[in-house]
């Protein structure tokens, strides 16, 4: 089993619903280690490189413009990394499908993830997909020193 470590961010709709201390409890359940967390204030430029895989897809600018907290009134981003083996994988399943209709009842998005009436998505929480994405997505969000090591 390898270590690794991955990236969360709880999203504005978490933030502003008071999600944040939830979403640690069921981290902290499963035995991930947080390694990193810092409040974030998301900027456009911040919010179109972490979407960068997005690009072009009907749904972007609706990200971009919800990752900075402006469908919310809540600029805040709660930044976490977790360490353990297989990391990223556990905390996929902890976090559940991107879309909360189709997540597990168990998991964070199945438990507090919604649909709008418009039919956008409000996960809650992002989570890296793979162990490369991770290493990406944390050198974004984190300086080196921000990150607890032995
Ligand atoms: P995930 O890795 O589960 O966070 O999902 P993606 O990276 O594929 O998508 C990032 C965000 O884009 C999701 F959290 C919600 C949004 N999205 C949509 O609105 N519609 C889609 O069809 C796919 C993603």
């Amino acid at each position: 089993m390898k270590k690794e470590r991955t990236l969360i961010l709880i999203k504005p709709d978490g933030m502003k619903r008071g999600l944040s201390g939830e979403v640690i409890m069921m981290f902290e359940n499963a035995k991930l280690k947080l390694v990193g967390a810092k409040v974030v204030k998301v900027d456009e430029k911040l919010a179109r490189k972490h979407y960068a895989m997005h690009e072009g897809k009907p749904f972007y600018e609706g990200l971009i413009s919800f990752i900075q907290g402006k469908k919310h009134g809540e600029n805040r981003i709660l930044a976490l990394v977790y360490e353990g083996e297989n990391a990223v994988k556990r905390a996929r399943e902890i976090v559940g499908a991107t879309d909360p209709e189709k997540a597990e009842p168990w998991t964070i998005r199945g438990k507090y993830g919604r649909r709008t009436t418009d039919g956008e998505i409000e996960n809650v929480v992002h989570a890296s997909g793979t162990s490369e994405e991770a290493k990406q997505e944390i050198a974004l969000w984190f300086k080196e020193g921000e990150i607890w090591v032995e």
